[in-house]
Formats: C-alpha cells, sequence, structure tokens
C-alpha cells in the first residue's frame, strides 16, 4: 500500500469512528437526546418529514441558458444542527491534496475541501481521490435526492473559514460528470453571494453584454443548478473580507460509473 493510501485509509476510519462516538455519547446522554431530538440520523429524517418535497417553495432563477431552482430546504434550527455535526464529523484534506498546480506552481487552494462518492477510484479535477460515503452524509444526500427528486453519487465539500475563504470562477465542467444532470449545492452557515458569469459576456474578451445573475446563498438554503446553465456560466463565491464565520456548501453530483 503506498502513502497516499495509507493515509487515505487512515482518514476514513478516524472519520467513521468519530461518527460512531458521536453516537455514542448522544445515546449515553438522555438529556440530550431529548433536547436536540436523537442523534444525527433521526434529526436529518425528521428534516425529511417536516419539509417534505411537495412543501418547498421554489423561487426559479432564469437568464439566457441560465436555469437555477432556490428553495430553503431547512429550517434555523435543522440547518444549526447538521451545520454542528459537520463541523464534529468531517475532516477535509491536507497537504498535497489540499493544493492545486497553477501555472506549473503548487498553490494551497482558498478553503478547505473533502470529496465522497460511491466511486471510490473517482478522480476529481485534481486528481485527488474521494472517500467512501458516511451515514451521515447518505442521509442528506438522500434528502436531497427526495426534494429534486434526482439521484446523486457524489460530493464535494467546501468549508470557508471566514470571508476570507472564496472559490473563483469556474464551470463545473469535469468529464467525470453526467451530461445534463443538476447539481445541487447545499449552503449551511455564514450566508455568502454568489454570482454567475455568462462565459461571452466575462473579462476582456467578452463579445457581448449579459448582466451577471447574483444571488446571497442562506443557512440551510438549496441551489439546483440545471442544464445547460454549467455550459454557458461561470460561477463563483467572491471573497467578502468583513465576514468572520464558517460556511460549508457539500455539491451533490453525479458522476458517470465507468
Ligand atoms: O461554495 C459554493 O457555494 C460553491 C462551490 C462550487 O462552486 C463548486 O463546488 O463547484
Amino acid at each position: 500500500m503506498d502513502e497516499l493510501e495509507t493515509k487515505k485509509r487512515r482518514v476514513e476510519t478516524e472519520e467513521l469512528n468519530k461518527e460512531k462516538k458521536c453516537k455514542t455519547e448522544r445515546s449515553s446522554d438522555k438529556q440530550k437526546i431529548s433536547d436536540k431530538g436523537e442523534n444525527s440520523k433521526t434529526d436529518v429524517d425528521c428534516a425529511i418529514s417536516k419539509n417534505g418535497a411537495k412543501s418547498l417553495s421554489w423561487r426559479e432563477l432564469r437568464a439566457e441558458n441560465l436555469v437555477c431552482d432556490y428553495c430553503m430546504l431547512f429550517n434555523k434550527s435543522q440547518a444549526d444542527d447538521i451545520f454542528e455535526e459537520c463541523e464534529k464529523l468531517l475532516t477535509y484534506n491536507d497537504g498535497k491534496l489540499a493544493q492545486i498546480k497553477l501555472y506549473g506552481k503548487w498553490i494551497n487552494i482558498p478553503r478547505k475541501q473533502v470529496l465522497k462518492g460511491s466511486i471510490y477510484q473517482i478522480k476529481y479535477y485534481t486528481s485527488v481521490p474521494a472517500r467512501p460515503w458516511t451515514p451521515f452524509l447518505e442521509n442528506i444526500r438522500d434528502i436531497i435526492s427526495d426534494a429534486t427528486g434526482f439521484d446523486f453519487n457524489f460530493v464535494l465539500i467546501n468549508r470557508y473559514k471566514d470571508g476570507h475563504d472564496y472559490i473563483g470562477e469556474h464551470r463545473d465542467d469535469e468529464k467525470d460528470l453526467v451530461s445534463g444532470h443538476p447539481i445541487a449545492s447545499l449552503s449551511l452557515g455564514q450566508p455568502r453571494d454568489f454570482i454567475f458569469k455568462h462565459a461571452s459576456a466575462r473579462g476582456k474578451n467578452a463579445t457581448c453584454k449579459i448582466d451577471p445573475v447574483k444571488l446571497e446563498l442562506e443557512h440551510g438554503s438549496l441551489l439546483v443548478m440545471k442544464h445547460p446553465t454549467n455550459i454557458y456560466w461561470y460561477h463563483s463565491l467572491p471573497q467578502r473580507k468583513k465576514l468572520t464565520q464558517v460556511r460549508i456548501n457539500m455539491t451533490f453530483r453525479k458522476m458517470v460509473v465507468k
């Protein structure tokens, strides 16, 4: 087993142990259970029955070739619980796995990141391997499938420690994505601005004028980016240096199974 493989295995075991430990702590603390509504699995399950896909109020975002739907998937207390669980349970890539090569130089990505997928050997654009699903994330994935009517086999999780962390303009156009399948983006924690820019209207080489589409991604919200948005529009989460709180984002995707 090479060094990377050994490290991966160690991180996975640590994550599953953390999840087990949290559940054990909760089940030995009856007061906490009755206050908080049992373990994380049940908390998330409650969100399904309370929110049920039918009762969600979707807002349609439309522009030229931009097709997105937005809703509040979780109320504040549900989103607080899920955020807290994420902070307890998730570990993020570090070292070389937290870097990208840009113009021949390795640099740290300006946020923390981890990938989870059903297909263990999926390589994302940085060749970072996905870690296996954990029950906590499978629950969230299943709620999002119920809410959207689409299934997902992969999630990219980004953690922004404050408004200094960001993601630059890009399209989700990796070759491994199932073509035409929507991407569902769950936001937790600090609300942040999210900006779409049309590919033909960006920068100095713009060939036409199309206004950017901006929205604030709120705590507990779900943004569903549908085909062909990702072909025509770049998106980014720019720096907002005055913001001090953590934000976690999960983009649920469907990858090609080879
Ligand atoms: O954090 C976000 O809302 C955006 C994440 C993103 O753009 C991505 O995962 O491709």
